[in-house]
């Protein structure tokens, strides 16, 4: 082996994340939905994915939502795969600006297989998931039974319990 040979690179384990996606403004590939879909072909290594749901607005917000989850395999740490997500989030047109306003991308990390971590500008799992019925709901499609860290609860009971609060009209 000559001395110029390169080493290969250090394989890294491959982690499993849910990502939440969430649009309410159309873009250039169209309506909410299809924006979903465009996203999640740039994310790549998608494992499994919800159908896209339509949502009422929470928050200022008074668009409806499309939004979705999916399960993606990477060797990036949380950090790194946020930067990338900011990325596609530019690439879409999403500029900084009033937060939650309304938005042709957001991605969000829900999970991480790894548990919990936290680091400048990042809290994984993510801070509000946990009473947001519209990204548990498609999540207890996908994976009923992943514990959630800090609660120790399962997707489902989350699921269950975000149901039984909201009012019935
Ligand atoms: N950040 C910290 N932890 C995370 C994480 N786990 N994943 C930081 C992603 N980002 C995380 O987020 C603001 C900052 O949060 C990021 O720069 C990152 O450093 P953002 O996406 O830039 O801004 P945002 O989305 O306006 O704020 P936020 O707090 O993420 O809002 P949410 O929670 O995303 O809520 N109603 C329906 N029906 N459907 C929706 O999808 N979404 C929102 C936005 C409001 N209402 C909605 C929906
Ligand atoms: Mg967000």
């Amino acid at each position: 082996m000559s001395p110029a040979t390169p080493l290969p690179p250090i394989a890294r384990p491959a982690s499993t994340y849910v990502i939440a996606l969430g649009s309410n403004r159309r873009g250039r590939h169209g309506a909410p939905e299809r924006e979903i879909a465009a996203a999640l072909a740039m994310l790549g290594d998608v494992v499994a994915r919800s159908p896209t749901v339509a949502s009422a607005p929470l928050g200022p917000s008074n668009r409806r939502y499309a939004n979705a989850v999916a399960l993606i395999e990477t060797s990036e740490d949380p950090a790194a795969l946020l930067v990338r997500l900011k990325q596609i989030e530019r690439r879409f047109g999403r500029r900084a600006g009033r937060r939650w306003g309304s938005r042709v991308i957001d991605l969000d990390i829900i999970l991480w297989s790894g548990g919990a971590w936290t680091s400048p500008g990042l809290v994984v799992p993510h801070a509000a998931y946990r009473t947001r019925g519209f990204v548990l709901a498609p999540l207890a499609g996908l994976v009923p039974a992943w514990r959630d860290p800090r609660t120790g609860r399962t997707i489902r009971q989350l699921a269950q319990l975000v149901d039984r609060r909201r009012p019935r009209d």
